[in-house]
């Protein structure tokens, strides 16, 4: 009987034990339910991230975006009767100035006008590209000069093959807003502008630079 009692005894305490060890056990799967409500809160950070990601990723691709569509592009390809061509890039950074690359060759070797002309207009060759670009309604002048059309470029210069390469940076020439230049021509001259200081009746209208050599208009290109 006291046997008995305690295999009773000690079946209880294995049951006990199981029991405990089912208590012990329980918190695992309450643990699992417990990881299942952290797993939910988890599911919300995991959520969460997604959202982050999410506005990473609409972040990511708007950076670019933003610089793509800070940084503008263009280029004129100049052409005319004569043998005198070539091709002029245009970069604009956000507001900054533009840069203007110009490679430009069949010329005379020496200093050749370089503006940038009102219109795009060819029709008539370089002669229907109008005036200077003149938006603020001033007189010609040299690039550096505070009275001068937005167009007054200067001149660049043809070395002994008459190829003229020239970089200018310049601030009138925006790619883009109010006085932006897509659409508008650049025209090489014939002869040197004298950048509204040559006390000739056309000084301060063109710079007395003579005829329109090539002209081409300036377009949009791809980044
Ligand atoms: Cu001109
Ligand atoms: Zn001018």
């Amino acid at each position: 009987m006291q046997a008995a009692a305690i295999a009773a005894m000690a079946a209880h305490a294995i049951l006990t034990v199981t029991t405990s060890q089912h208590t012990l056990l329980a918190p695992f799967p309450t643990n699992p339910s417990t990881p299942a409500v952290l797993q939910s809160s988890f599911r919300g950070v995991s959520l969460k991230l997604p959202c982050q990601s999410l506005s990473i990723a609409a972040t990511v691709p708007k950076k670019p975006l933003i610089v793509f569509a800070a940084t503008k592009k263009a280029v004129a390809v100049l052409k005319g009767d004569s043998k005198v061509e070539g091709v002029v890039t245009l970069t604009q950074d956000d507001d900054g100035p533009t840069t203007v690359n110009v490679r430009i060759t069949g010329l005379t070797p020496g200093p050749h006008g370089f503006h940038l002309h009102e219109f795009g207009d060819t029709t008539n060759g370089c002669m229907s590209t109008g005036a200077h670009f003149n938006p603020n309604n001033m007189t010609h002048g040299a690039p550096e000069d505070k009275v001068r059309h937005a167009g007054d470029l200067g001149n660049i210069v043809a070395n002994a093959d008459g190829v003229a390469e020239a970089t200018i940076v310049d601030k009138q020439i925006p790619l883009s807003g109010p006085n932006a230049i897509i659409g508008r021509a650049l025209v090489v001259h014939e002869l040197e502008d004298d950048l509204g200081k040559g006390g000739h009746e056309l000084s301060l209208t063109t710079g007395n630079a003579g005829g329109r050599l090539a002209c081409g208009v300036v377009g949009l290109t791809p980044i």
